[in-house]
């Protein structure tokens, strides 16, 4: 079973599922290794490997060390082009669809897909909305794009809808990597109201309620990164919600 058909299938299910998103410029390899290796006494399902800013040019190396030390898929969520490494499994194909810079809708891809060809990793085709959190991030600022106001609900849906008939294969909706208002819940429902594709939720994901609620109103997969970053032992929360 590749990895969209195993994020499908334990959707079917019911059941949640986790990422934890590692950036290879803000853990050395000790804090990574240790990292890991609680990851892999968890039931996080996948890595995530990336970042808006990386100026660490290690991605095979970094990549490489993760799947020394454990067996649930590694996913590149790329921020650019320099960002593919054939060591992973798979790669977010994200298309910066609230935003309207054709490089971030088209560009990239177009550069992008000849170097995925000659690879093996699974390519997901992502729809990517980026919602306002609060700050401005690395992500809306490096893309030089507006994030989707957090009160239009309606437009967050119209978009998604258009993602799902374009043919993507996942929706994520992030508020940015270091977010300090977590994508709305009201959004979360009303854009799972829509679509059948699975939803991605992340941004400014910090508490075990925020989780919960991330959950709650529709999120099929969380992705937190900062939080664990920041403290490992936030990891031990996140499992408490996922065997809750
Ligand atoms: C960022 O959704 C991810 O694109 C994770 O965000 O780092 O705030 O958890 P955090």
């Amino acid at each position: 079973m590749n990895i969209l058909e195993k994020i499908i299938s334990v959707k079917k299910e019911g059941k949640k599922q986790i990422a934890v998103l590692i950036d290879p410029d803000k853990l050395n390899a000790t804090e990574l290794t240790n990292l890991v290796s609680k990851v892999k006494n968890s039931p996080i399902n996948y890595i995530l490997v990336g970042g808006s800013l990386l100026s660490s040019d290690q991605m095979d190396e970094y990549i490489g060390l993760i799947k020394q030390n454990i067996n649930i898929p590694v996913i590149i969520f790329p921020g650019s082009v320099h960002q593919i490494s054939n060591k992973a499994d798979g790669i977010l194909f994200l298309s910066l669809i609230s935003g309207r810079n054709p490089e971030f809708l088209i560009g990239s891809q177009v550069v992008a897909a000849p170097l995925l060809k000659r690879t093996k990793l699974e390519v997901l085709s992502t729809g990517y909305i980026l919602v306002d959190s609060g700050v401005q991030t690395t992500a809306s600022y490096i893309s030089n794009t507006t994030p989707l106001p957090r009160d239009k609900a309606d437009i967050a849906v119209a978009t998604a809808l258009a993602s799902e008939m374009i043919g993507h294969k996942l929706l994520y909706l992030d508020g940015g990597s270091g977010a300090k208002l977590e994508v709305p819940s009201e959004m979360i429902s009303a854009v799972k109201k829509h679509i059948d594709i699975p939803l991605i939720i992340g941004g400014g994901i910090n508490t075990k309620e925020k989780l919960e609620t991330a959950f709650n109103f529709g999120a099929d997969l969380v992705v937190i990164g900062t939080a664990i970053e920041k403290n490992q032992d936030f990891l031990d929360d996140v499992v408490k919600v996922v065997n809750s």
